[in-house]
């Protein structure tokens, strides 16, 4: 019997002595090391009750054990639940609920705050902090190193991660063993990772791109990852010589470009840099090119997929595109209206097929039903064209999404929340450039005949339900909103408004 996730990247390296985590502090941590200290949170999971198939959920800093929790749900067999460190107690008490989570583990600064959270839902609340200490380290330095893996097939789950929607409500997508093992695995090849690449991680953890792409494909190739808690400017131009491969959402690449320390021989001895979560401006890959003679690779992914598409490793990386299907997923463009296939050149709906693509929402088949469709393409509500060389292009989005620095933000999710304030008859949330976030949040408020609504107040509301990335940068109050002769809102009249609001 096997567990497929967790020999393929784990398993695999059992008894190596190279070093997987390089860490901020200059200390190395070994692939043997790693192991046992995960061998250690499985047993110690397994000890406080939970079973197969329970979901473990996480908000925790970016640190080697938080990892090490990832290695230890996939051997015992538990569904990993990350989730960001900005979000508030509002947001996690939605995400604990919904999912159901036996266990949660956070920051022992959130351990009041979470406590009756937990307690309401009978899950069990464990501390690790940044440093590796708390609750659960305590439990499992007393547990053996080496912990019986439970059997598992590809068909299992292996995380979970939400993923908002257009109604504001967030949506948990389950994905199994295989979903992660394959992506990883074709995106080791395209991408030709060895055991000689050292990536520059920077991002975070709790997100696919930093979890099951930078981090899966290292583990697949048994490469090391310089590890940083986060993206600081100094420490990554400090560390990049000692680095092979980086992989960054294109917020990295702009604040690399405006350091004058970002030299062509900085990064001379790179072999490849990775950008996705959010487009990538072509004349950022032009000028990225023009300094240091590297071509990012743009690839295009999501949740619910993994990576879709990729720009070639040997062949032309093309500005403005992100590539090419990857092997194994079938790509194609097709009406919003009906579903039908249009020709190449056409800009139409991108749908998804393969072995990556998830196995639906938890707990919402009707949510499932209008994104997947039965003969399991994925409607991924982007918007693309494919070129007569066959890239991939994407033109916008079929649904209101907003990307800040790589984090998706809902304007529902706001609006909701501004609609509800005094003085407030309603709100549209839009997304507008931004020169370090690509977009940001732009709030746009009609107050009640007569009201004066106080946007301070407003903002206080905002601050006390949703994490700090979906803040509003402003609110502006209008007497009304566009709207087309149906009574819909014209976000994109709003979206032209205000779009030298941050660059101009
Ligand atoms: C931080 N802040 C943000 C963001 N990040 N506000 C808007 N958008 C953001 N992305 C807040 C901070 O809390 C802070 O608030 C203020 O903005 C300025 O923070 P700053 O120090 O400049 O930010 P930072 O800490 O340097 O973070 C920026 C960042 C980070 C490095 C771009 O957001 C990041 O690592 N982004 C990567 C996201 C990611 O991994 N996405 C992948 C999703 P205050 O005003 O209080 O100071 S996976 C995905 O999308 C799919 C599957 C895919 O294809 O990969
Ligand atoms: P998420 O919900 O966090 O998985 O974000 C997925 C969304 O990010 C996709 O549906 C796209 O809208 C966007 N995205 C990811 N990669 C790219 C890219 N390279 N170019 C443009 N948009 C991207």
């Amino acid at each position: 019997m096997a567990n497929p996730l967790y020999d393929t990247l784990f398993g695999a390296h059992a008894g190596k002595t190279d070093p997987f985590l390089h860490l901020a502090d200059g200390s190395e941590l070994t692939y043997q090391a790693f192991l046992e200290m995960a061998a250690r949170y499985a047993h110690t999971m397994t000890q406080i009750g939970l079973e197969v198939g329970d979901r473990v959920a996480a908000q925790i800093q970016k640190s080697p054990e938080a990892l090490a929790l990832y290695a230890a749900c996939a051997q015992a067999g538990l569904v990993f639940l990350p989730l960001n460190t900005a979000y508030t107690v509002d947001e996690l008490t939605y995400f604990i609920e919904n999912s159901g989570a036996k266990l949660v583990v956070c920051d022992g600064s959130s351990e009041k705050t979470l406590a009756p959270v937990a307690k309401a839902q009978d899950a069990r609340l464990e501390t690790l902090n940044a440093d590796g200490s708390g609750s659960l380290s305590e439990q499992a330095a007393l547990m053996p190193p080496h912990f019986a893996t439970v059997d598992r097939t590809v068909d299992d789950l292996a995380a979970f991660l939400y993923t908002s929607g257009t109604t504001g409500r967030s949506k948990g997508a389950m994905l199994t063993q295989g979903n992660l093992l394959s992506n990883a695995e074709t995106l080791v090849r395209e991408w030709r990772f060895t055991a000689d690449d050292v990536l520059l991680h920077a991002l975070p953890i709790f997100h696919t791109h930093g979890l099951f792409v930078a981090t899966n494909v290292t583990l697949i190739a048994g490469g090391s990852m310089i590890f940083l808690p986060k993206f600081d400017i100094e420490q990554v131009i400090a560390l990049l010589p000692r680095a092979t491969t980086m992989m960054g959402v294109p917020t990295f690449y702009t604040r690399l470009l405006d350091d004058a320390r970002f030299t062509k021989e900085l990064t001379a001895h790179m072999r490849l840099f990775v950008s996705g979560s959010a487009p990538l401006l072509a004349e950022t890959h032009v000028q990225f090119e023009g300094r240091t003679g590297h071509r990012i690779l743009e690839r295009y992914g999501m949740t619910e997929t993994n990576m879709n598409t990729s720009n070639p490793y040997d062949g032309e990386r093309r500005a403005g595109t992100v590539g090419f299907p990857l092997p194994g997923v079938e790509l194609k463009i097709t009406t919003p209206a009906d579903g039908a296939t249009l020709p190449d050149g056409e800009v139409g709906q991108i749908e998804v097929r393969g072995p990556n693509v998830f196995k639906g929402y938890w707990q919402m088949p009707e949510k499932t039903a209008a994104e997947l469709r039965d003969d399991g393409f994925f409607i991924t509500g982007d918007l693309g064209r494919i070129d007569a060389d066959g890239y991939v292009h994407i033109v916008g989005r079929n649904k209101d999404l907003i990307i800040s620095g790589g984090y998706n933000i809902y304007p529902k999710e706001i609006e909701l929340v501004l609609d509800e304030q005094p003085g407030v008859l309603e709100s549209a949330v839009v997304g507008v450039p931004h020169p370090d976030f690509g977009e940001t949040v732009l709030g746009i408020v009609v107050p009640e005949r007569g009201a004066q609504p106080d946007t301070e107040a407003m903002m206080e509301a905002v601050r006390q339900s949703l994490a700090r990335f979906k803040h509003p940068r402003k609110l502006i109050l209008v007497d009304e909103l566009p709207r087309n002769t149906m009574g819909k809102v014209q976000k994109n009249i709003l979206r032209d408004t205000y779009r030298e609001m941050f660059t101009g």
